[in-house]
């Protein structure tokens, strides 16, 4: 597989918060990698299920793999660090079931725990429907690998007044999803009130049947995702029927979706490389720079609005070139605007338009296209229309198109202010 992966050394920025706020919490040490009894896992877990002052859970250092024969659930409602010390759960034998649930609904942080080859999900965490606030995970360092169905799941079916507040850094989730279709290396599902807010920082998401990432926002609420330095390969292979994104964001109801994706790769994924998708009530912002997305079965950057709401989206220094439909393309429905700037871009040999930009129902189309070069599409460079009422703009700067099948651009309902050719 390939792949540049970062792990920075970050010295002291480790900073795995201080979870206990009372002066009686305390600890347990996992002693063995035996799967019940004495010193085990499980029994520090019983532990912290009968007494919320239990607070941190620390496996010895060299334990290696603990090969489980059921699921380690947690469920207490206190706040809970589990530092694994780069053990291993897995699954012994062949039967079917999560490595590790929590379900009490507390502050669950997990650093440097290794979840490998369960026949059903690596981590579960299931939000009660009492729970309120944000229900918050913290992942450092954790890798979930070769897990059947989801690497991690967060589910918040039942629909709790709870948000889902998600941190994870310098995390692997790696060839989760193969059992069944629909699983994906990451998935949240938020249903209810409250938010998803997610952040992702030198993650990699490689080689799940379904999506690297989806967040899954069902009713009122917004889904606020920031992915930094983070890469996205080759997903969503499993079910060629309806193939999955390098990351899919899904914000449906009252709310709006918060995108910035900085310094990111998302290669060769089976369908999009990302796909945010807002419906209902609510505008789309997104901010992309220094990504690129190559070599995607079906479009590079796409971003669609539905319902009243807009679109704003500045991307600079992106990279699309050949994926098998268009490079960029942005969608903004019904009523609301669509703005959109571009510099510094590069999209070559993309088998539809290199970008795309479709304004459709009441509501103003502006597009800026600053240094950029547009070479080598199957169709348009540039394919923009303003499909109803309103006004269009198109702004190009410094914007170079060559050898675009079909033309340069295509401008439906849109003013054309053309200035400069680049150096
Ligand atoms: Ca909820
Ligand atoms: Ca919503
Ligand atoms: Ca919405
Ligand atoms: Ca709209």
């Amino acid at each position: 597989m390939k792949h540049r992966h970062r792990f920075v050394t970050l010295g002291t920025a480790c900073a795995l918060a201080v979870l206990a706020s009372n002066a009686v919490a305390r600890g347990i040490w996992v002693s063995n990698n035996s799967d019940s009894g004495p010193g085990s896992f499980r029994e520090a877990i019983t532990a912290a299920n009968g007494d919320t002052s239990v607070n941190w859970i620390t496996f010895a250092r060299g334990l290696g793999s603990i090969g489980l024969q059921s699921t380690v659930t947690f469920d207490g409602t206190q706040a809970l660090r589990i530092d694994g010390h780069e053990a291993t759960l897995t699954a012994a034998g062949s039967e079917a079931f999560d490595l590790f649930a929590a379900t009490g609904g507390g502050w669950l942080e997990i650093s440097r725990l290794i979840l490998v080859g369960s026949h059903a999900n690596g981590i579960v965490v299931s939000i009660p429907a009492e729970a309120g606030g944000e229900v918050r995970v913290d992942l450092w360092e954790v890798i979930l690998t070769g897990n059947s169905l989801f690497g991690l799941l967060i589910d918040d079916s039942l629909g709790s007044p709870a948000g889902v507040l998600l941190n994870a850094q310098r995390c692997v989730v790696t060839a989760n999803g193969t059992g069944a279709i629909d699983n994906d290396g990451l998935r949240v599902n938020e249903r209810g009130p409250g938010n998803i807010s997610a952040s992702f920082k030198q993650c990699l998401f490689e080689a799940n049947g379904a999506d690297g990432v989806e967040l899954d926002e069902g009713d009122s609420g917004d889904v606020l995702v920031q992915v930094l330095h983070s890469d996205f390969i080759e997903n969503g292979f499993l079910d060629i029927e309806d193939l999955e994104d390098g990351i899919d964001v899904d914000e449906a109801g009252d709310g709006d979706i918060v995108a910035l994706m900085v310094d990111c790769r998302l290669d060769g994924n089976g369908d999009e490389a990302t796909d945010l998708n807002e419906d209902g009530t609510g505008s789309l912002f997104a901010l992309f720079s220094q990504v690129t997305a190559n070599d995607n079965v079906d479009k590079g950057l796409t971003a669609e609005e539905t319902g009243d709401g807009n679109i704003q989206a500045v991307c600079s220094q992106i990279i699309a070139i050949g994926n098998k439909k268009e490079g960029v393309k942005l969608d903004e429905s019904d009523g609301g605007d669509l703005e959109v700037e571009l510099h510094n871009a590069y999209l070559e040999n993309n088998t539809d338009d290199g970008m795309q930009v479709e304004e459709i129902g009441p509501g103003d189309v502006a597009v800026r296209i600053v240094n950029s070069t547009i070479l080598k599409s199957k169709k348009y460079g540039l394919n923009l229309t303003q499909g109803d009422e309103g006004t269009g703009l198109l702004r190009l700067q410094h914007v170079s198109f060559a050898e675009n099948i079909s033309g340069p651009c295509k401008v439906k309902g849109a003013e054309v202010i053309e200035t400069g050719l680049p150096k």
